[in-house]
């Protein structure tokens, strides 16, 4: 009696755990996907969006966003085309506010980059022609090492071209150029392209070489362009 009491017990204990650990299995990856709708959300908070670019951006179903796109199979997103219109060469002449479709940096741009490093799997991040209004290009974006593509061009930062952005190791397509020349550059040190080890694209025309221009022999000359 005892004995079958005690099985009993050792059965109910299995039973028990092995529906907690189903609930809680399937709650966490319910909970790792709700994480990224909230830095979505997070995101979207760091804007002023005068063209509704991120308007469809609410529902529970984040996957359905423009521009966002996610792994088929476990629902992570892995892709932000968010791409805006903003031309300095349209600004000459005065763009018609309905057609040019634009982000305009409202936060801290350390806000922006640090609700996308919750993003783990985002492989492809188009940020380019939206307004960063004159802010640095932060060197946080070196910590999303899992991005394969990452363009950057004419998104209104100015000024030094962070060194971190060579700890993208499997960065493919790298897009830092601009329409103005100057406003972006980089400094002597520019060895950090060199690490750049699967880049297979790089644009950084308009950007500022003048300070690296001895360093980029170097880099020409190793195995980096060879
Ligand atoms: C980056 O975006 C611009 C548009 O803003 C586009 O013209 C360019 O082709 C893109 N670069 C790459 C390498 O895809
Ligand atoms: C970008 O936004 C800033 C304000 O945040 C504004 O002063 C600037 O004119 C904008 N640049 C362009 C090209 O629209
Ligand atoms: C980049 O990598 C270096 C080491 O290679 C590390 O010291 C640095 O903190 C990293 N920075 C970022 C922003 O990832
Ligand atoms: C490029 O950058 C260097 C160093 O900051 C500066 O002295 C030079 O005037 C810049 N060149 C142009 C054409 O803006
Ligand atoms: C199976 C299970 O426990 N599902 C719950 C997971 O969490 C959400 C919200 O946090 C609940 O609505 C589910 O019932």
């Amino acid at each position: 009696m005892g004995e079958t009491f005690h099985a009993m017990l050792v059965l109910v204990a299995v039973l028990f755990s092995g529906a907690t650990e189903f609930c809680f299995g399937w709650n966490t990856s319910f909970s790792r996907i709700e994480r990224e709708r909230e830095a979505l959300l997070k995101f979207k908070l760091c804007f002023h969006d005068p063209s509704h670019m991120l308007s469809s951006w609410k529902g529970n179903n984040c996957c359905e966003w423009r521009g966002v796109d996610c792994n088929k199979n476990n629902g992570y997103v892995i892709s932000l085309q968010l791409r805006g219109s903003l031309s300095d060469q349209f600004l000459q002449y005065s763009i018609d506010d309905q057609q040019s479709h634009q982000l305009y940096l409202i936060d801290d741009v350390e806000e922006v980059v640090s609700s996308l490093l919750k993003l783990r799997y985002l492989e492809h991040l188009d940020l380019s022609r939206n307004n960063f209004s004159g802010n640095l290009i932060p060197a946080s974006f070196g910590l999303m090492k899992q991005l394969r593509y990452l363009n950057l061009s004419n998104a209104q930062f100015i000024g030094r071209i962070p060194g971190e952005l060579g700890n993208l190791t499997r960065v493919l397509v790298l897009d830092l150029s601009q329409y103005y020349y100057g406003r972006l550059k980089v400094d002597d040190d520019i060895q950090w392209i060199s690490r750049l080890s699967s880049l297979q694209r790089l644009d950084m025309s308009g950007v500022n070489l003048s300070h690296a221009s001895s360093n980029l022999f170097q880099i020409a000359s190793g195995n980096f362009l060879s």
